[in-house]
């Protein structure tokens, strides 16, 4: 099945936003596979953001998701990189549909609540980046078979 890495930032985290965000994506369907709290260090931050690197919102952005603790997760399921993405919507929250994580949620482009990988090879490099195997869990779910 598939997955992606999804992660609310430091200010959804000090927002308060950790069980609305989590409760979207539970609610939808997808099932997660796993999630940790966590600061991140600037060489992690570095690497995860590396396409951006030399763009002149670089420093800023990794100066932010190193600024406070992270929830990074794991979810699973049919087209989920895809669906997760609009599900959290535009990139800017001033462009971000009603309904969507940032349109809901997020009001600038630095502070936008959550990240989400854009396709599947990042999304097999950011889950490789932020857990280890064991951290992982492989498991059943008895109502998938009402959502699939
Ligand atoms: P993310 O990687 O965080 O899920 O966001 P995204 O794919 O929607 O957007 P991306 O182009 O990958 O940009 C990464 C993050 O950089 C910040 N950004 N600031 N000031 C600016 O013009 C600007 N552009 C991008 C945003 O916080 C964006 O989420
Ligand atoms: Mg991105």
């Amino acid at each position: 099945m598939e997955k992606t890495f999804l992660m609310i930032k430091p200010d959804g985290v000090q927002r308060n936003l950790i069980g609305e965000v989590t409760s979207k994506f539970e609610k939808k369907g997808f099932k997660l596979a796993g999630a940790k709290l966590m600061k991140i260090d600037r060489a992690l931050a570095e690497e995860h953001y590396g396409e951006h690197k030399g763009k002149p919102f670089f420093e800023e952005l990794v100066d932010f998701i190193t600024s406070g603790p992270v929830f990074a997760m794991v979810w699973e399921g049919e087209n989920v990189i895809l669906t997760a993405r609009q599900m959290m919507g535009a990139t800017n929250p001033q462009e971000a549909s009603p309904g969507t994580v940032r349109g809901d949620h997020g009001l600038t482009v630095g502070k936008n609540v959550i990240h989400g990988s854009d396709s599947a090879q990042s999304a097999e490099r950011e889950i490789g980046l932020f857990f280890n195997e064991s951290e992982l869990i492989d498991y059943n779910k008895d109502n998938l078979s009402w959502v699939y």
